[in-house]
């Protein structure tokens, strides 16, 4: 039961991505080699500065470790080697609390890591999928692994600990191509609430927004203000936010939209810091894209004053509806 709750947020995010995203956890199994090509990846520092850094010339570590799927699925403990995050991040002068770092992979997943990740201060598991507590990891970019099919797409960030400890599976990176060092970024949580409850943070999000970014279900938006500026927002349907509460799991645990409720009929309320609140019908935002939780305007994280999560798209019904610093999304009037 404790271990169910503590897993609410993985477990339903990354069920989401599971099912609406075929590519995130169904990878094609192709020619596992245990030291994978390539080995360079580019480095972006605070300036700008692009440097590309040969990973297999750096002094590398080895430690055990695994992860958890959203699915709960747990991946590991296997054994991985590569070069510390930390001494990567030298090469182009380090970073301090003032910064986070954009992950970005060959197949468009991208992930925010703020400082304290980057160090490896993540939340542990034990075998049983238990939180246990957070850090006490090296973050590593693994160029080598006892385990074939989980390093088939090397450098993958992976967190070492000694002996069972598991971390959260959307901070492995995959096939790492690209490190930036941008200004710090700020953690949030997003609660949910239907037939279930659940809070979704910022990493969880993420992956949900850029894992299978080519299929589904990322949406992206070009909106012009009342000055006449252009800006690209970047997100998540908010239907695919609504499904993680709306009570559909199929037997093996797996969220989906509910299809059946969202017909009988309920209203989706999206909810801003300061109360201020929109209410649509759930027909209106059953599998429709074109409502969609921007969490990027122009690539960067929103501001204060829209951020985190700013409701928009191009069925959005009127402008009004276009919630800033959503905190909130609630199913009501439910069947
Ligand atoms: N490049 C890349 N890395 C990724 C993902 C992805 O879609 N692309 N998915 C992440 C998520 S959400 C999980 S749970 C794990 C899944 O790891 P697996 O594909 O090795 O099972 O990888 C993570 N790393
Ligand atoms: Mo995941």
């Amino acid at each position: 039961m404790n271990r169910r709750k503590s897993l609410i947020p993985l477990v339903l995010a990354l069920s989401v991505c599971l099912l609406f995203l075929t590519s995130c956890a169904n990878d094609d199994v192709s020619g596992g080699k245990t030291t994978a090509e390539p080995t360079e990846i580019v480095l972006i520092d605070r300036d700008g500065e692009e440097k590309t850094v040969d990973l297999s010339k750096l002094e590398s570590i080895t430690g055990d470790s695994g992860f958890i799927k959203s699915t709960g699925t747990i991946v590991g403990p296997a054994s991985f080697t590569g070069p510390k995050l930390s001494d990567v991040l030298a090469e182009i002068g380090g970073i301090t609390q003032d910064n986070s770092l954009i992950v970005t992979a060959g197949d468009g997943y991208e992930m925010t890591l703020t400082y304290e990740q980057a160090m490896g201060n993540v939340m542990t598991y034990d075998s049983e999928g238990e939180p246990k507590k957070v850090g006490g990891l090296d973050t590593v970019l693994a160029l080598e692994s006892s385990a074939d099919e989980v390093l088939e797409k090397a450098p993958r960030l992976c967190y070492l600990g000694d002996g069972e400890i598991l971390t959260d599976g959307h901070f492995w990176i995959k096939e790492v191509a690209k490190i930036k060092v941008v200004p710090a970024v700020e953690d949030w949580e997003l609660s949910l609430s239907g037939i279930e409850e659940a809070s979704m943070d910022r990493s969880t999000f993420e992956s949900v927004a850029t894992c299978g970014r080519s299929t589904h279900p990322g949406q992206e938006f070009e909106d012009t203000n009342k000055k006449g500026e252009k800006a690209v927002y970047k997100g998540v349907p908010l239907w695919v936010m609504v499904s993680v509460v709306d009570g559909a799991d199929d037997e093996d645990g797996h969220y989906r939209f509910n299809r059946d409720l969202s017909q009988t009929g309920y209203t989706v309320q999206v909810i801003a810091v300061d109360g201020y609140k929109v209410e649509l019908s759930s027909k209106d935002v059953a599998y429709n894209d074109g409502i969609f939780l921007a969490y990027l305007k122009d690539d960067q994280p929103l501001d204060k004053d829209s951020g985190p999560l700013q409701l928009t798209g191009p069925k959005l019904p009127s402008k009004q509806h276009s919630v800033k610093q959503v905190a909130e999304i609630k199913l009501v009037n439910l069947p």
